[in-house]
């Protein structure tokens, strides 16, 4: 029996990748932090035989601990701030934990056991203002937000302690997935979540910020996959996880309101609030390599992840009175 060792485990991915690993026989450990975690008893409830371990990233010993009493075949570093917004608000923050987090717990496996097998959950927020379209492990990076610099950070010492200490240490470059899971903040539940509570009468607009903004978006379901089949090489190497086509906001919005037969036109107003500093305007992966080399690939249509998006935020409002 393998184990595994996953940050980031109150998030989409993280809870995703913890199910995915028990149904193939793992033994799985969620590293949380804080103190009375506030997700933790939904967490518990949610995925009953999942081990919970204490640390953060921001805590070098802690690591070494979560290391040490874990003892991890594999380590998945899916914990970060995600949220692109708060890294210009917090961006010293974002670069400790999202960059240097990164550094730490690949100290803590060259420490404890070089043969834990790591995943760094890499972002294509790193392509940022594109040098080419799509964008491929060739493609130099241009981060746009203090979030996507940490990132490159995370990505770059990834590839170095691979380099310098043989650790079989990668990284996947995944484009935006979501799921019914994601967090309110992100735009694809933001718009899923309004357009249910519009059409029960709960919400009377959807306030939005760039619409024209494009990006290549996937089913986090299908993602984790990758990320697994990613450690199970013969060689260590980094691949982008992607669907390959790409949509604009706008265009997620309109399939959304047209799944419960509303005109978007009616709800969704724009606000400078929502709008970035500077803005990824156009992302589109290439996720060849992942299909020839691991025989992964994207099985959720754009249609389908709205549609499962919709209904479940609509079964999720049907449930709630407010
Ligand atoms: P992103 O995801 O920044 O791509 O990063 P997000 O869903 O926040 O934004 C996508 C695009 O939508 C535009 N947008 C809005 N975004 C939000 N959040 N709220 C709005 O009201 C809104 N209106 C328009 C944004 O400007 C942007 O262009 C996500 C995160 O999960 C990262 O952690 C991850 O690394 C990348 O995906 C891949």
């Amino acid at each position: 029996m393998k184990t595994a060792l996953i940050t980031g485990i109150t998030g989409q991915d993280g809870m995703y990748l913890a199910e995915h690993l028990l149904s193939l026989g793992y033994r799985v450990y969620g590293m949380i932090r804080g103190q009375a975690n506030p997700k933790r008893p939904q967490l518990e409830r949610i995925i009953p035989n999942i081990e919970l371990v204490e640390g953060d990233l921001l805590d070098q010993g802690s690591l070494i601990a979560a290391v040490e009493i874990t003892g991890p075949d594999e380590v998945y570093n899916l914990g970060a701030i995600s949220f692109v917004p708060l890294s210009w608000k917090q961006a010293e923050l974002t670069a400790d934990t999202t960059g240097l987090g990164v550094l730490r717990m690949l100290e803590a496996i060259r420490i404890v056991n070089k043969n834990i097998r790591f995943y760094q959950a890499s972002s294509s927020e790193m392509f940022g203002k594109v040098r080419e379209t799509p964008q491929s492990e060739q493609t130099p990076f241009h981060p746009r937000s203090p979030y996507g610099v940490a990132k490159t950070y995370g990505h770059y010492i990834t590839v170095n302690y691979r380099e310098s200490y043989g650790i079989y240490a990668v990284s996947g470059i995944c484009f935006n997935h979501e799921s019914p899971r994601r967090g309110l903040e992100f735009v694809t539940r933001k718009i899923s979540n309004a357009v249910a509570r519009i059409k029960l009468g709960k919400q009377r607009e959807l306030l939005l910020g760039n619409l024209d903004a494009k990006r290549d978006w996937g089913f986090a379901g299908d993602y984790v996959k990758a990320m697994h089949l990613m450690l199970q090489q013969d060689e260590p190497e980094d691949y982008v996880i992607a669907t390959g086509k790409t949509h604009s906001v706008l265009d997620f919005v309109q399939q959304a309101f047209g799944r419960v037969g509303l005109d978007w036109r009616e709800y969704v107003r724009t606000d400078p609030k929502f709008m970035r500093p500077a803005e990824v305007e156009l992302l589109v992966g290439d996720p060849s390599k992942a299909e020839r080399k691991l025989g992964w690939r994207a099985t959720t249509s754009f249609e389908e992840l709205v549609a499962m998006m919709v209904e479940a935020d609509l079964a999720l409002e049907r449930r709630q009175r407010d």
